[in-house]
């Protein structure tokens, strides 16, 4: 990642992380062994999805195979262990992103239902006709249409920063898009469709000289940069488990707690009650008051191990590592003729998205898959960035922490023969 210098690179090394062990990383994960098509799998679609190392599914088996339970109801012994390991979960969160206290991190299914709560909870009660939400134009179609329906039901409006050619977002535009009414901003981190890295403390800064609260989608960055929501002064932060190498169905909301204790619940039912009665019910205390119903219990236990997976090998190296995947990778494929890349910021994170002169994105798809290179083709939810292009899709590679040049390599070669094909 470009937010790391050199020098932290090498700080990082010489503390506390090995150095990077890609063949004993790739051993980690069983699924990289697959054929496809008879070819090794390439699998650079990593921003729709990561693969999972063996530690995190070994940790989502043993709680069906050892410990399978509900929490927070039992008082037998398997409850207890599956209450601990929950909780334990939240605690491993809870330090991953620096959050201050352990009730601001609130257990989701990912990030499309977090951003959903703080809309229908924080916007349904603070937000009113004339109010206005900042958004931006390379946002996924999670952070747009909550806030459309909110839009639908209370007459608020939409405000879209607008981006340059290169996929930078604009922030002069931003500043002028603030005004007395805007009670909101929500913007992502990373764009999942042009690799941007978003100046996401200035954004905050900025929103906060005017008080408006800003929430941080963490979708494409958690796991490719060191997040400190207390640095970054966020208050609101979400991410899904399944991006970062953790299990589908679980996200974390992170929010800061004076704004979750004034926020109503969303959901009712078991868990977010402390007393029910017909005439009055007492809600829960945090973070259970967002939490209703029976959990994903595996899929927490699995984030948990997914985070400590990540932090073994430490981020900074792992975003070292993208990095240099990603400059390899664009310097390449700008050689390539007929093929374009979409989106140049100049921070940028590990995506890759291109157009061909003379090939469509799916078709592009198609062939590299014959190849056993797994990349995506479409609009990627994020419609608004194919128009603002001009363009109806993308192809696109993303990276993770176990891909390898060889594999962009190999993804270069059959891009070329797609070229050839259809010139
Ligand atoms: N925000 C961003 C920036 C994303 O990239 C995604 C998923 C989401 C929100 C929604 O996450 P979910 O886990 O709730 O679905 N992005 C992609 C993608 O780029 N291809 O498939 C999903």
């Amino acid at each position: 990642m470009n937010e790391y210098t050199l020098d932290q690179y090498n700080e990082c090394v010489e503390t506390d992380c090995d150095p990077y062990n890609i063949k004993g990383i790739r051993e980690d994960f069983p699924i990289l062994k697959t054929l496809v098509h008879g070819k090794p799998l390439v699998y650079l679609d990593n921003a729709a999805t990561t693969h999972k190392p063996r530690q995190v599914i070994n940790a989502v088996n043993a709680f069906y195979a050892e410990y399978n339970s509900n929490i927070h109801r039992g008082v037998h012994k398997l409850s207890q262990i599956a209450t601990d390991k929950y909780e334990d979960a939240r605690r491993t969160v809870k330090s991953f992103i620096n959050a201050k206290h352990l009730e601001e991190i609130i257990f989701t299914s990912g990030t499309t239902d977090s951003i959903n709560l703080v809309v229908s909870s924080y916007g349904r009660k603070f937000l009113k006709e004339g109010d206005n939400v900042i958004i931006s134009t390379m946002e996924h179609h999670s952070n747009i249409v909550p806030w459309q329906m909110l839009r639908e039901e209370k007459n608020i409006e939409l405000r879209v920063i607008p981006i340059d050619e290169n996929g930078d977002l604009i922030f002069d535009e931003f500043v002028k898009l603030i005004d007395e009414n805007t009670k909101f901003v929500s913007v992502t981190h990373i764009s999942n469709a042009l690799g941007t890295v978003n100046p996401i403390k200035h954004i905050i800064e900025k929103a906060h000289e005017s008080n408006i609260p800003v929430l941080i989608d963490g979708a494409q960055s958690v796991h490719h940069t060191k997040i400190d929501v207390q640095y970054l002064d966020c208050d609101f932060f979400v991410f899904s488990g399944h991006k970062i190498y953790g299990p589908t169905g679980i996200g974390i909301l992170y929010g800061k707690k004076e704004f979750l204790e004034k926020m109503p619940p969303h959901k009712g039912g078991g868990d977010m009650i402390l007393s029910v009665r017909f005439d009055r019910t007492i809600y829960n205390d945090l973070p259970y008051k967002f939490e209703a119903g029976t959990p994903n219990i595996a899929g927490a236990i699995g984030l948990a191990e997914a985070i400590k997976y990540i932090d073994d090998i430490c981020i900074k190296v792992i975003a070292r590592h993208e990095n240099e995947l990603l400059n390899y990778a664009t310097n390449l494929i700008n050689e390539l003729d007929g093929v374009r890349i979409i989106g140049n910021a100049r921070n940028k994170s590990s995506v890759i998205s291109f157009v061909m002169d003379n090939a469509h994105p799916h078709d592009i798809g198609t062939m590299l898959d014959i190849d056993g290179v797994a990349i995506r083709t479409g609009h990627h939810c994020a419609e608004p960035v194919m128009r603002r292009y001009k363009i109806p899709a993308t192809a696109r590679a993303s990276f993770g922490l176990y891909n390898t040049k060889e594999e962009i390599d190999v993804l270069i070669n059959s891009i070329i023969k797609v070229n050839k094909m259809f010139s």
